[in-house]
């Protein structure tokens, strides 16, 4: 899975025009290197991000949906916790859900149920803008993120989102440590236990910066230690920027537990 940011950064100024033709270019790019999956989205959901009203994440997300369903006939994942975004992307030909609110926001579970499409539940605890002030766990975390995560699937099913469309994603980097985040990694098989689809997402993220001093620009090499060990541990989508490098990476180890595999 390709990231496509649409939000706007320090080099982009409004011009919506400029900003779709920079995103078809990246997408596309993104599929030439190998993603299977795009996975775009208009709010920022790092560390310290702050709310983007709906207008504003509709302006920039259903434009670029629409664009690489017509021209490149991608399979466009939407990052979004906004039932009306949920609904219209559908409509626009999006083909996956993804939200790192797991459905919690009021009306999107029934948004997504409408829509009939798969959906990754993601676990984070709190907001963005303040997740990471001193995220604590009085259980091991792989406990509490499983917990929630059951939680989300049961209330899908019961809001109309079977089972069989779901996908889940421990949320490296939300609402965690440092600690949390390594030891989520050690222990990512035990989510076998939910038997869905396993997403998960550590591409330039913070443990990286953390684990080896690195700035946000120097973490390829560390994500992609960090995608290959997750892989090994059950993960069948990883979420990166990097795409070439992470489909060499994530072929080279998949060779080999095709081989393990063969032999057992
Ligand atoms: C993710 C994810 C996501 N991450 C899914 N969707 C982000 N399913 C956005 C940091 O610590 O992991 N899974 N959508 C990006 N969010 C973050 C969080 C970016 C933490 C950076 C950090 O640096």
């Amino acid at each position: 899975m390709g990231i496509l940011n649409v939000t706007p950064d320090s080099f982009s100024d409004g011009n919506r025009h400029r900003e779709l033709d920079d995103a078809r270019r990246h997408a596309e790019r993104l599929l030439r290197e190998g993603a299977n999956i795009i996975d775009v989205g208009g709010e920022s959901t790092r560390p310290g991000a702050e709310p983007v009203p709906l207008e504003e994440e509709r302006d920039r997300v259903l434009p670029v949906v629409e664009a690489l369903v017509r021209e490149f006939g991608a399979l466009v994942s939407v990052d979004t916790s906004t039932p009306e975004l949920i609904r219209e992307a559908a409509a626009a030909g999006a083909g996956m859900l993804n939200d790192v609110r797991a459905l919690t926001r009021p009306g999107a579970l029934a948004a997504a149920a409408a829509t009939e499409l798969p959906v990754c539940l993601m676990h984070m605890r709190g907001e963005p803008g303040t997740m990471q002030q001193a995220p604590y766990y009085a259980e091991p975390i792989e406990v509490a993120v499983i917990d929630f995560l059951r939680q989300r699937v049961a209330a899908c099913e019961q809001a109309g989102v079977p089972r069989e469309r779901l996908l889940i994603d421990p949320g490296f980097g939300f609402a965690k440590t440092l600690e949390h985040n390594l030891q989520l990694l050690n222990r990512l098989s035990a989510l076998e236990a939910l038997d869905l689809p396993l997403l998960v997402g550590m591409s330039r993220k913070r443990m990286i910066g953390q684990a080896l001093g690195r700035s946000v620009d120097q973490r390829l090499a560390g994500g992609l230690a960090l995608s290959v060990m997750a892989v090994e541990r059950g993960a069948r989508i990883v979420r990166v920027h990097d795409v070439a490098a992470t489909v060499d990476a994530i072929g080279m180890a998949w060779a080999v537990l095709q081989e393990r595999s063969d032999h057992e």
